[in-house]
């Protein structure tokens, strides 16, 4: 009796890697891809994909699950039902975040994720680490301990009471990053500005949710984004500039590369299919659906941002995933309540649908190829903070993580999506594509109707050290502060 060579082939696909097209079969054993080529011999189990596009299940590296918050507000997805969502949109692993509060350990914020991940999640993760409050034994003990043990990248803000780091603790928390191989991801916004703008606005009795926008105007980000290009310059370490809205920041981040500097920068589908107007034309509360921040930006940024997608100017392409309920006392209405807009839950849900709207618009709307497609989606994600090769490509050795996608209109409606949210801000929104497939470690979890959970759940992955090269490589290292 012989035995199939394969516990699955996907036959026919046409492959798309970050470098490549070709068409081929992808051999899965044991949840990896084994063999890539043509006519192999059968599997157990057999997927016909001629005439698809196979990418690889996507790394959305910016997504909020399960984050404590203060009472009342709650997130609505915990890693069970994002994690879901997540698999039904073409993402194979998330990255959320382990975030310290003030006070506390950032061994005990880690146990804390792990406690809330473990055999919930169902597809693979790994934790981005948020330092919120960077005490000696924090810098000289532990955040280099955790690197070391697979928690390589952490974020910083520059707003938030609750989190931000002053100019000095930055250069403190950049030079851990420095000293040990790890990956800073900025919030950058300026706090003062925004409290200041905030109290300004208050007093004239502005507090509907349209005016968030109107305390975070691009200056705000344009300042904080020049600020810490220049303290990781000082440090001559990398830094990622997270969720990066619109053409002011872009500037800073292209003046950084045109100098040298190691700047990376991620963006989110909220600054192509959002604008401010989404935050309320008028004084109605439903702009609190589309709070985030930054905040979306008027329509002419959301093409700056494309340029950027297309160009190479942006590394990553994430959901920022935060999930709050728009009609509930835990989420956009706390304790019940149409609060002033400093009061709103910041964030809406994206994890579902950041593949298929990038595929939709970017790749069929020919805006970006689909190579780059999946160079923002998943590979450079995954190099970014050390999961490639195992995440992110198409090869052999590689987890067996694919969407085989299905081209035809669809329309976005959050009947149909799988997070625990009430709402989507991308309600209505035409698609031409949508993951017909998603197979995690070589099992279908989405077979396009439904959601299939994986016969073991999705497992914690320590990350390696980033392996993603600047573009800017070849020119000199630098060597001072002022050459
Ligand atoms: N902004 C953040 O910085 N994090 C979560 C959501 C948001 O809008
Ligand atoms: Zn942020
Ligand atoms: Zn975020």
């Amino acid at each position: 009796m012989s035995f199939p060579a394969f516990d699955l082939v996907v036959r026919h696909a046409r492959v798309a890697t970050a470098s490549d097209t070709f068409e081929a079969d992808l051999g899965i054993r044991d949840g990896r891809i084994v063999q890539i080529g043509t006519q192999l011999p059968a599997g157990a189990r057999e997927i016909d994909a001629a005439g698809r596009v196979v990418t690889p299940g996507g790394v959305d590296a910016h997504c909020h699950l399960d984050q404590p918050m203060a009472p009342p507000v709650r997130m609505a997805d915990d890693f069970d039902s994002g994690t879901r969502a997540a698999a039904c949109g073409g993402t194979t692993t998330v990255i959320p975040f382990a975030a310290q509060e003030k006070g506390q350990s950032l061994r005990a914020a880690v146990a804390d994720y792990h406690r809330r991940a473990e055999g919930r999640a169902h597809v693979d993760y790994a934790f981005h680490l948020i330092v919120s409050d960077p005490t000696p034994q924090v810098l000289g003990e532990e955040l280099p301990a955790l690197i070391r043990e697979g928690y390589s990248s952490f974020k910083i803000y520059m707003t938030y009471d609750e989190l931000k780091l002053d100019d000095g603790q930055i250069l403190d928390v950049l030079a851990v990053a420095r000293q040990h191989g790890a990956m800073a991801m900025v919030h950058a916004e300026n706090a003062d500005c925004i409290a200041w703008l905030t109290k300004k606005l208050e007093a004239a009795g502005q507090t509907a949710p349209r005016f968030h926008g109107l305390s975070r105007p691009m200056l705000v980000e344009r300042e904080a984004t020049h600020r810490a290009i220049a303290l990781a310059e000082l440090v001559d370490t990398p830094i990622l500039v997270v969720h990066v809205s619109g053409r002011e920041a872009v500037e800073q981040i292209r003046w950084a590369r045109a100098q040298g500097l190691k700047v990376f920068a991620e963006t989110c589908p909220q600054y192509l299919f959002l604008s401010a107007e989404d935050l309320g034309i008028d004084n109605s509360y439903l702009g609190a659906r589309c709070v985030c921040s930054p905040p979306p930006r008027d329509k002419a940024n959301q093409q700056v941002i494309w340029d950027g997608l297309a160009d190479g100017l942006f590394t990553v392409f994430s959901s920022d995933h935060a999930p709050f309920n728009y009609d509930s006392p835990e989420g956009k209405k706390p304790g019940g309540q149409e609060v002033a807009f400093r009061h709103i839950p910041n964030g809406i849900p994206g994890i579902e649908t950041r593949m298929a709207l990038l595929y939709s618009e970017g790749v069929l709307g020919g805006r970006i190829t689909l190579n780059r497609f999946v160079e923002l989606t998943a590979t450079n994600p995954a190099k970014a903070y050390g999961l490639h090769p195992r995440k992110g490509t198409i090869a052999v050795g590689a987890d067996a993580d694919l969407v085989v996608w299905d081209e035809g209109e669809r329309v976005i409606r959050n009947a149909d999506l799988h997070h625990a949210v009430d709402h989507t801000p991308y309600e209505g929104q035409r698609l031409r594509a949508w993951p017909g497939l998603t197979i995690a470690r070589g099992e279908v979890v989405w077979d396009g109707q439904d959601f299939r959970p994986p016969s073991r759940p999705g497992q914690f992955l320590a990350c390696g050290a980033p392996t993603l090269l600047p573009r800017v490589a070849a020119l000199p290292a630098r060597t001072g502060t002022d050459g």
